[in-house]
């Protein structure tokens, strides 16, 4: 078999590939480890930024996304009783963010390659990149028991964090940067109406903790909890008790409570791999970078690098040139480390670390009291969480 891109993983990342590359012309197979039901079952992000948004659009697949997505002005930060309103609005010469679901944007997706007729291989296992240092990659999997070869142009690693891809390359020829956070984020999804229409992020002695949505009749929270944690030691009371606790007693009583249908723990880590190419090999999204979620960056940062090596992509095979191929690594990066550092510093801002001197946690309270008191520094915030420009 011959396809000109093979597409590893079929997460936001790999089908809005596919789905940029199929409308260029450009034949792409994609080859997921998962079943579509798995995939389709893994709550993550919910906040888009318009670049993602309009990449969405762009592939002709933003009709639910358009009508369903709930377009927010501002956030409010929580913290010593009391709320305070970023007016994103404002303060970005009037950009906003969409609240809607990756698992909503999946599906899409999914159903727009559909439609298109494109191939996906569901539950491939042992997806391995091969000869990507040279001018004939391929890529070997098993499925149904029987082992395939794809041979191809080049190799999109979309794969996630736990992908092979970037296990693929030589230990050598890659730099790996790295910070983990000593705690994670108990999240739930519930079938109540949201405690406010905006997302509201807040920072309690007890820890941090957030109020998101899916809809207007479906709340997403979450509370920072201990590293080591499983979901399953906590029950919908003790989770609602301690959500309750972490908010300004307006919001506390605004709650509704209800039981909840999904709950999962998220560990939190900055990690950046450089570079994001090695030969006809591209790493896309969470295979090449993590960001804690407290920014709200993951999934738009593997939309950005979509865009980026949908360009390079399409200008090779338009006119043979290779030179947004080779200036993808650096494109790409540039706009990564900037959200890294915008996540790391939400996270610091906003969360309690076990280990925090006084002083440090003087300089965190002062530096809160500093974003929602100053229009430079919440400006600065504000600019940074609707995504800075591609
Ligand atoms: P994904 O979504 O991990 O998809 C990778 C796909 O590759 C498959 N795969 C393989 N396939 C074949 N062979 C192999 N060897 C394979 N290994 C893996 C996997 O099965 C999977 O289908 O990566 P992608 O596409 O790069 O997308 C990244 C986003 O999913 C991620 O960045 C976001 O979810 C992060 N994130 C958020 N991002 C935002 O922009 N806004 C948010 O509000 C936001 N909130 C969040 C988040 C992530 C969270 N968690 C759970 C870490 C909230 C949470 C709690
Ligand atoms: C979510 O709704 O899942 C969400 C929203 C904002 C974040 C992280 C996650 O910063």
């Amino acid at each position: 078999m011959r396809r000109q891109v093979v597409i590893i993983g079929s997460g936001p990342s790999g089908l809005l590939l596919g789905q940029l590359l199929h409308g260029a012309g450009i034949d792409a197979l994609i080859l997921e480890r998962s079943s579509k039901e798995h995939v389709l079952s893994r709550v993550r992000a919910g906040v888009l930024e318009k670049g993602t948004v309009e990449l969405v659009r762009a592939v002709g697949l933003a009709g639910r996304l358009d009508a369903q997505g709930l377009k927010h002005d501002g956030i409010e930060f929580a913290f010593d009783d009391r709320r305070h309103r970023i007016d994103l609005h404002a303060l970005t010469g009037g950009k906003r963010v969409v609240v809607y679901g990756q698992t909503e944007l999946t599906a899409d997706l999914m159903a727009g390659r559909e439609v298109a007729g494109a191939e996906t291989v569901y539950e491939a296992v042992d997806v391995m990149p091969h000869g990507f240092d040279g001018e004939a990659p391929c890529v070997s999997y098993v499925h149904g028991g029987t082992t395939h070869r794809v041979d191809c142009d080049f190799i999109a690693g979309c794969d996630g964090y736990h992908g092979i891809t970037r296990r693929a390359v030589p230990e050598r020829a890659i730099a790996t940067f790295e910070r983990s956070y000593p705690f994670g984020w108990l999240g739930i999804l519930a079938e109540v109406p949201p405690v406010s229409h905006e997302l509201i992020y807040a920072s309690h002695p007890r820890g941090f903790a957030l109020c998101s949505m899916r809809s207007p009749m479906r709340s997403r929270y979450y509370i920072q909890c201990e590293g080591g944690e499983k979901a399953e030691s906590w029950s919908d009371q003790q989770f609602w008790d301690e959500l309750r606790r972490r908010l300004p007693a307006d919001a506390a009583e605004a709650v509704k409570t209800g039981p909840s249908f999904e709950k999962s723990i998220a560990v939190l880590r900055s990690f950046v791999a450089e570079p994001m190419r090695f030969g006809r090999l591209f790493l896309c999204g969470d295979a090449a970078h993590i960001v804690p979620p407290t920014g709200a960056k993951g999934l738009n940062l593997a939309a950005s690098d979509v865009h980026y090596l949908f360009e390079a992509l399409r200008e090779f095979y338009a006119e043979r040139s290779t030179a947004g191929l080779d200036a993808y690594s650096g494109r790409a990066l540039a706009r990564v480390w900037k959200a890294v550092r915008f996540s790391w510093w939400m996270t610091l801002l906003l969360h309690r670390f076990p280990d925090a001197t006084p002083f440090a946690e003087k300089l965190r309270s002062a530096e809160l009291g500093y974003v929602t008191s100053s229009q430079h520094a919440a400006a600065a915030l504000a600019e940074n969480y609707v995504g800075l420009p591609l």
